[in-house]
């Protein structure tokens, strides 16, 4: 081949397909790839065709991009988490290709409807709501930055459980999103690593008399990585998601054959296969499991390694350089065994002095805290510690002894109290590791959320490690990708955008803002209205599909999307609810617009009256969808198996973004953001970025309500009786008492009263009956506004206009800058 021919064949594989190319490749990959013909082939075939056609683009996209970084030598950030919830990749990939239209097109020369296939695909749910959903735009943001990324997880067999309702009540199936195989994964056994749990830690003297520790594992156990590629916008860079599948090692299982009794001592622990099997699927509750500590070691051992093989390809034995090659974001406490693991790896089988093996720790590490509640925060029995990880145990010891000694015993000499308080280790009848004293003494960096919860984060949860290190501490509000929350979700309205605002915004968010100048023109208006209707009509479709129930699309649609938890306070929009439903029935003629309030919600399998909650709702629902005398001005829906495909759905339809959390408690949210980029107005307390997008949008395009995080606490210090409440306002009284009749559950009075004693006996440990008068007030501003359509329209229009803050580009920007001090790499 000539230099020429072989310069116009890498042009020719590095150029975007054409839709006639395209269709080469889908029917070549039908036949080639899948086995099938065009006669006979099912959707599922076709999809998997088109998904490797496109995958040859992809792959051009991963070569170029991993050759660029070896050959730069490139400082990259690693991020660790226990959770992607990445969704669908088709149309993602295929819009971050710039090829929807390409595919569209060839797909429907071969007969085939893009949506229809794009239905082949199950979600891939290895996350349970915003912290794993968020860890997904980082590195869709990441890749589009061409930002030298990988992002390390668990390549969980089953994702979230999928939901179902049997007569109004949760019911979990297992989820298998690879039953058939992934087409975008790629296993790649040249990179397999091993790691080692149980066991016990030996003391020896080398011959010069020197101490060392020797942990001899009772259990090895394989990590298999599947990487799947991560397509940035506009075929910028394409990195890698490598996510860590465990097996049973060979080696080990001739260990424990030549080792005897040991077999029946082992018996009880965890086989190897366990530990990627499936995702926990609790959002905030620390459950302090074994295998979910054998999860968390499990893909940090493999991932450091990972590492380090890749670091030491270039620099061999010459750490010097590690800290300023390596930085490795902790996403919240799960990964933090992390930094002990670092540290034996260091120490133990490097051979590096103490001082400089941490040296290097606390340069590398940066952890995201993502919540406050006092059950989420992970603290793990030494008990158990010393069972599944011995040596590990001893390291944070070490690592604890030196902080206290060097550290707080220098700031605050002989203060025990201090020393207690800030301890890695909790002392008690059953001493416990604290993940978040740890993730903090380990890194250069700690992060809150949004600036609201990097204060308390600072104020409520680390005040002294504040004192200790006042500059390790920051803020960096989440984001979220753009690309998916509004070019790939909401078609018609990005069209729009690219008219009014140029065809910049995906990467470039803050470019909405000259929509502002269009907010008051009549046709923008209609036109931002009219595709807000045609979304509400889709959703009312996929509705009736779903659940039975027909809903009117030019009622307010009002929607409420998370997961369930007491905090989110999906009971208050149901209070609310039945407060609108009994006004109805006392007065026939009340005057309200009508509106469809629409849930979407997992609860964790084990959180009972999160379960309740959505019992009830279904109950309330179902009264009032068939009650006459509502005359449709209510409609009640909860969409079943809430996920990223459903919420893509949902959020181009939402005319109300319900944000109701008690102030203080919720993070940030994510939603909240997706909600407002497409045209939302929000109903929302003065809680995580609320507060920012209240900022960014202003009063009169927001309705907020409800204490603020210093009325909160006020409240409580004064000592909050919900009672008072309850007998000071007739409707609450009057709603928390039907909930205890068998009006919405005939025949079986009570099985609804466990919302009310949670709100009464229980204490309403998240004050809803404090907030309920303020938030039925922001309820009734939004009827207000809406019976105002133009004014409706502009609301809604600055609301979409204001939010560009928001990208996942600008938050990954404030960590290049606060965090991780990285540059972009050309790939081409
Ligand atoms: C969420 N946290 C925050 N946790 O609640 C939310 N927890 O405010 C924030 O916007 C989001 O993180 C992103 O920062 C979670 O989603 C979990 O999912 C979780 C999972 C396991 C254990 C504890």
């Amino acid at each position: 081949m000539t230099k020429k021919q072989t310069k116009s064949l890498v042009a020719a594989i590095e150029s975007q397909p054409t839709a006639e190319q395209l269709k080469e490749r889908i029917i070549r990959h039908l036949h080639a790839s899948l086995g099938t013909d065009v006669n006979k082939a099912s959707a599922q075939a076709w999809w998997r065709a088109t998904c490797a056609a496109v995958n040859e683009v992809v792959y051009d996209g991963l070569r170029t991009t991993q050759r660029a970084h070896y050959e730069q030598d490139t400082r990259a950030v690693h991020y660790f988490s226990l959770e992607y919830l990445m969704g669908r990749l088709f149309s993602n990939n295929l819009h971050n290709l710039g090829l929807y239209a390409q595919a569209k097109q060839a797909l429907s020369e071969l007969g085939h409807d893009i949506a229809e296939l794009e239905d082949q695909e199950e979600d891939m749910a290895l996350g349970n709501g915003g912290l794993g959903r968020l860890a997904a735009c980082f590195i869709d943001s990441l890749a589009t930055m061409n930002l030298p990324a990988i992002g390390y997880g668990i390549h969980y067999e089953h994702g979230l459980f999928q939901q179902a309702f049997q007569n109004g009540r949760q019911i979990e199936r297992p989820d298998s999103w690879r039953e058939y195989g992934n087409p975008w994964e790629i296993c790649r056994p040249e990179s397999v690593q091993e790691i080692s749990v149980y066991g016990y830690v030996e003391t020896v003297y080398d011959l010069q008399g020197q101490m060392k520790k020797v942990w001899h594992p009772g259990r090895i156990i394989k990590g298999v990585p599947w990487d799947i590629p991560v397509v940035g916008y506009q075929g910028s860079s394409v990195n890698v998601l490598r996510l860590w599948e465990s097996r049973a090692s060979d080696f080990f299982n001739w260990d424990v054959f030549n080792s005897g009794g040991y077999v029946d001592a082992s018996r009880e622990n965890i086989e190897a296969e366990t530990i990627s099997k499936v995702l926990y699927p609790n959002d905030d509750t620390d459950a302090g499991k074994e295998l979910r500590l054998i999860q968390q070691y499990f893909f940090c051992s493999c991932s450091l390694k990972d590492i380090i093989r890749r670091y030491k390809r270039s620099h061999g034995d010459d750490w010097s350089q590690f800290p300023a090659q390596v930085v490795i974001q902790l996403n919240d406490t799960h990964p933090a065994v992390a930094i002990p693991e670092l540290m034996r790896i260091l120490v133990d089988r490097a051979d590096m002095q103490w001082d400089e093996a941490w040296a290097i720790c606390q340069q590398v590490f940066a952890y995201t805290n993502h919540t406050l509640l006092p059950e989420a925060l992970e603290s793990w029995s030494v008990r158990l510690f010393e069972k599944v990880l011995p040596r590990h145990l001893e390291i944070i010891y070490e690592i604890n002894r030196r902080f206290l000694l060097e550290q707080v015993d220098v700031l605050w000499p002989g203060d025990n109290d201090k020393k207690r308080k800030l301890s890695i280790i909790e002392e008690g009848h059953n001493p416990m590791v604290r993940m978040g004293h740890l993730s903090v003494v380990g890194s250069f960096r700690v992060n809150g959320v949004a600036e609201v919860h990097s204060k308390l984060v600072q104020s409520d949860l680390f005040p002294e490690m504040v004192a200790l290190w006042p500059d390790k501490f920051t803020n960096v509000t989440n984001g979220v990708t753009p690309r998916r929350w509004l070019k790939a979700c909401n078609p018609r309205l990005s069209s729009m955008l690219d008219r009014l605002v140029g065809t910049t915004w995906p990467t470039n968010l803050k470019e909405l803002a000259k929509l502002a100048d269009f907010a008051d023109d009549a046709r923008v208006q209609d036109d931002f209205m009219a595709i807000k209707q045609q979304n509400k009509a889709d959703l009312a479709k996929v509705i009736k599909e779903l659940t039975g129930i027909a809903v009117d699309p030019s009622a307010i649609f009002d929607i409420q999307i998370k997961r369930l938890h007491e905090y989110k306070r999906q009971h208050l929009n149901l209070l609310h609810i039945l407060a609108l439903y009994r006004r109805i029935l006392q007065n026939p003629d009340y005057d309200m617009v009508p509106r469809v309030f629409i849930f979407g919600a997992k609860a964790a399998p084990g959180y009972k009256l999160a379960k309740e909650i959505i019992y009830a709702i279904n109950k309330v629902g179902e009264k009032i969808n068939h009650d006459k005398r509502v005359k449709d001005r209510i409609k009640v829906v909860f969409m079943p198996n809430y996920r990223v495909t459903l919420a893509e759905k949902m959020i181009p339809a939402a005319d109300v973004s319900e944000q109701i959390s008690t102030a203080g408690k919720e993070a940030s949210g994510t939603g909240n953001m997706k909600l407002a980029l497409n045209g939302a107005i929000t109903v929302g307390t003065l809680d995580g970025a609320n507060i920012e997008i209240a900022e960014e949008v202003g009063d009169d395009n927001i309705s907020i309500f409800g204490l603020t995080v210093d009325e909160v606490k006020a409240l409580r210090a004064e000592g909050y009786d919900s009672h008072d409440y309850y007998h000071q306002n007739p409707e609450i009284k009057a709603v928390l008492d039907w909930l205890e009749t068998d009006y919405f559950t005939p025949g079986k009075p009570g099985e609804l009263a466990s919302i009310k004693h949670s709100l009464l006996e229980g204490g309403d440990p998240y004050l809803v009956l404090a907030d309920f008068e303020s938030y039925q007030a922001a309820q009734q501003k939004i009827d207000g506004w809406y019976r105002d359509q133009a004014g409706w329209a502009k609301k809604a229009i600055m609301n979409t206009a204001c939010v560009g803050k928001f990208t996942s580009d600008r938050s990954i920007q404030d960590y290049v800058d606060r965090v991780w001090q990285l540059k972009p790499c050309q790939v081409k």
